[in-house]
């Protein structure tokens, strides 16, 4: 038998090797954290996300999505190296459409699923033994954000990210359940005392209180997850987004430059995420005239295709809406006429926004 102290050193170690910036172990167990799951649902903060009301019991206890879990080990992704997506000046003239700084690149799942699986599979030859694991980067049932808080990778904010003293919040978040019996950290205190910048600068009122984001208001969600109008009284405050919204992070304290660290990046993985050439504040007059097919090129292997087409037209239509640049006139109009009765809505939208500036 290993000593459990001893393998829990070269589990991190593995970790960090494969290319995590981050690593922690919770024990696979309910927490204080994954309790909040339950009312959090019954307040219908999800909107149309039902599938988090899926298995919730697993959600909650991680046993139950591994039969003989002992811990998780929590991971965490810098994805924002300093050089935000937000701070490329619009050279070119007209208007511009900001989108989120985790999606202008690879898809984050596909990039970190890869470096999960290597974790598991070094894990084994680790132990010396047969190892159960399950590893997830988003998509399974498990709360990242709890899992990270209980192995200590820093605390649950009041804008509900999972905030690193050194490395602030753009962190993807990821973690592997096994059945080893592995060495627990202990969780950081939190640390936004009575700060309340987050909560104060959401342009739609999301947090329905400190901790508690009401999903069906935050533009993360009205932009990507939500397929249908966009409530008329959400759209102002979208400005100039059209995809996620990092502001509940960009006015965070421990997100400024002066304050994070980035790694180093052997694997070349924050090249991979970094937002391509055509996504860093793309002219909303290009995204406004994107076919299909054109869409469909200029998103490949990019996580702005959980959108969809139609989301990011409408996503564009707001945001020009909002833009008071009545040189888009022609091309809003292109869509008010056309087919598509969502489209052709918020497209009108747009129209009476232009005419009142
Ligand atoms: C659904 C989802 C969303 C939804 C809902 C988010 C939410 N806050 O609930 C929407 C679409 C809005 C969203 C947006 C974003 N998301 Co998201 N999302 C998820 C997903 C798939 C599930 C989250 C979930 O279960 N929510 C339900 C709530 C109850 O749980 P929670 O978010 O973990 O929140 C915790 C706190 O709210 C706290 N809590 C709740 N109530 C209370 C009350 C008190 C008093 C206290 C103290 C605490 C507390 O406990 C909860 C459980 O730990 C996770 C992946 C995963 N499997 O975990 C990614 C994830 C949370 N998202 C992530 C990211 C990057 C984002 C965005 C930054 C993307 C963007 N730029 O647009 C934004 C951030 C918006 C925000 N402020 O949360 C990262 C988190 C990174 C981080 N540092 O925290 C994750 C982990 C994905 C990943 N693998 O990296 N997301």
């Amino acid at each position: 038998m290993s000593d459990p102290e001893t393998l829990t050193e070269r589990v991190k170690g593995l970790a960090l090797a494969v290319g995590f910036d981050l690593v922690g172990i919770a024990p696979a167990e309910p927490s204080p954290q994954t309790q909040r799951l339950r009312p959090w649902l019954a307040h219908g903060y999800a909107g149309e996300m039902h599938y988090l009301a899926r298995r919730v019991e697993e959600r909650v206890d991680p046993r139950k999505v591994l039969d003989g879990a002992r811990s998780i080990v929590a991971l965490g992704f810098v994805y924002d190296p300093g050089e935000m997506a937000g701070d490329a000046s619009a050279e070119a003239g007209g208007a511009r459409m900001r989108i989120a700084r985790y999606v202008g690149g690879d898809d984050y799942h596909d990039v970190l699923i890869e470096r999960v699986r290597a974790l598991e599979d070094g894990l084994e030859l680790l132990a010396g033994h047969p190892v159960a694991t399950r590893g997830y980067v988003d998509t399974g049932p498990v709360l990242e954000r709890a899992a990270a808080a209980r192995a200590g990778l820093g605390w649950i904010g009041k804008n509900s990210c999972l905030i690193h003293p050194a490395l602030g919040s753009y962190l993807f978040l990821g973690a592997v359940l096994t059945d080893l019996a592995l060495e627990p950290d202990v969780p950081e205190p939190e640390h936004c005392g009575s700060c309340r910048a987050c909560l104060d600068a959401c342009p739609t009122d999301a947090f329905a209180e400190p901790y508690v984001l009401d999903a069906t208001r935050c533009i993360s969600y009205t932009t990507i997850e939500a397929r249908g109008a966009v409530p008329e009284e959400l759209r102002a405050g979208h400005g100039e987004r059209g995809f996620g919204c990092d502001i509940c992070q960009e006015v965070c304290p421990w997100n400024t430059r002066q304050r994070r660290s980035v790694p180093a990046d052997p694997h070349g993985l924050r090249a991979r995420l970094a937002p391509r050439p055509e996504w860093r504040q793309p002219s909303l007059a290009w995204v406004l005239s994107l076919g299909e097919d054109a869409w469909r090129a200029a998103t490949r292997r990019s996580p702005l295709r959980r959108a969809k087409y139609r989301g990011l037209l409408r996503n564009a239509l707001i945001v020009a809406g909002n833009s008071g640049d009545r040189s888009l006139l022609p091309l809003v109009q292109r869509h008010a006429d056309a087919g598509d009765a969502l489209l052709a809505e918020h497209a009108r939208w747009a129209l009476e926004q232009l005419a009142g500036d």
